[in-house]
């Protein structure tokens, strides 16, 4: 994860504020990951380092000597919970096989303030990957004292009056960017995208069908912003020409797919927020992987600003070639948040997602050679059945 941003609107304009919670360190304020709330119990923990200590004044120290272990993030495997990866039922004779979901699940939770950011890792058998963002905590609120209509910057989640106002949670969001840097087989890979489409109808008496349609994107471009709608569904992969799988001749790739409700910070270019943000603006940009493009934000571009140190915008303004290169994916998955009365006094955990999965990667599915529950498709019907 390279960076969470989180924009509020307020009251009037000159009231609107962002977070960039990289700013916040994403660790140094968090507490120990708990056995039983935060991961199973039994599950392997991993400690990092903690130099911040905050006094009862309200004061601080960040002193790296005076160090302490601190658990940071968990491993585990997790056996089936979520179902199965695969499932047959067959149907002449209703027997079903099928295979448990495996997972290693990797958690790690970084306290910014008011909130946790819960960042989990799903690493399946089929060598797909989930990556989900949870949020955790209390959002910030304002106070509003006249309501002759409801307030359009935010909800009101306690409606009191007098001397101490109406508590007005103000409409925010969250937006988390990550940096995939996927190597398909080697480093001379391309991005190509599939879109569905509508082909119209060839003639009287016929019909239009949907197709699809792959294409090749061949260099970087600022105006290109991917984003996953319905509108236009489709299919983001990063893939290697020179490895083609043997069973359909098709090259070998990792697709981007994101899974939650998508949505994108709508800001205009102009906007203070915007300059900083340019990650947020849509759900994936490809760049070319440089070194001098280490994240999708720096820590010191956290309050408006006109020329960032780091944007997407900017890896992407030289028009470099994305042909037998090497590769990264900037993707941002994020969620406009609208209060409701039972975010108080804190939220539930709620979460944003995508994935990285194989697509032609490999030659069938892998999970089918694994040990299953039944004794599978092909042995569930004999002879004898096919003769009943
Ligand atoms: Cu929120």
């Amino acid at each position: 994860m390279s960076d969470c941003h989180a924009y509020y609107s307020g009251p009037i304009p000159e009231k609107q504020y962002h977070f960039s919670d990289k700013a916040y360190s994403m660790a140094q304020i968090s507490g120990d990951m708990v056995a039983g709330l935060d991961c199973p119990v039994g599950a392997s923990f991993l400690e990092s380092a903690m130099w911040i200590r905050f006094f009862g004044n309200g004061t601080c120290r960040s002193d790296p000597s005076q160090a302490r272990v601190f658990r940071l993030a968990c491993v585990f495997e997790s056996n089936g919970y979520e179902g199965s990866s695969w499932r047959h039922t067959q149907l002449l004779n209703r027997k079903v096989s099928g295979r448990p979901k495996r997972m290693l699940v990797i958690r790690a939770i970084g306290t910014v303030g008011n909130y946790d950011y819960i960042t989990e890792i799903f690493l399946g058998e089929d060598g797909g990957i989930q990556v989900r963002e949870a949020f955790a905590g209390y959002p910030e609120v304002d106070r509003l004292f006249e309501v002759s209509r409801p307030p359009n910057w935010g909800s009101v989640v306690h409606a009191e009056g007098g001397p101490r106002g109406h508590l007005v949670q103000n409409l925010h969001s969250h937006y988390c960017a990550f940096k995939v840097d996927l190597d398909i087989l080697g480093t001379v890979n391309e991005f190509q995208v599939t879109k569905l489409t509508h082909k119209d109808a060839v003639g009287p008496g016929s019909v239009s069908q949907k197709v699809q349609e792959t294409r090749r994107v061949s260099m970087e471009d600022p105006n290109m912003e991917f984003v996953a709608t319905s509108q236009a569904p489709g299919v983001w992969q990063i893939v290697n020409t020179e490895a083609q799988n043997r069973r359909n001749g098709v090259p070998r790739g990792y697709a981007v797919v994101v899974g939650s409700a998508p949505s994108v910070h709508r800001y205009s270019t102009s906007h203070p927020f915007a300059a900083s943000a340019t990650f947020a603006r849509r759900h994936l940009a490809v760049a070319k992987r440089k070194d001098e493009e280490p994240a999708a934000t720096s820590v010191v571009d956290f309050y408006p600003v006109t020329d960032p140190l780091l944007s997407v915008d900017h890896f992407l303004s030289d028009r470099e070639s994305l042909v037998g290169e090497d590769l990264v994916c900037w993707v941002s998955v994020g969620k406009e948040h609208v209060a409701r009365a039972e975010d108080q006094p804190l939220i539930s955990n709620f979460a944003v997602d995508f994935s990285l999965l194989p697509w032609n990667y490999h030659e069938q599915n892998p999970e089918m050679v694994l040990t299953m529950i039944g004794k599978g498709p092909e042995a569930l019907v004999g002879a004898p059945e096919l003769r009943r």
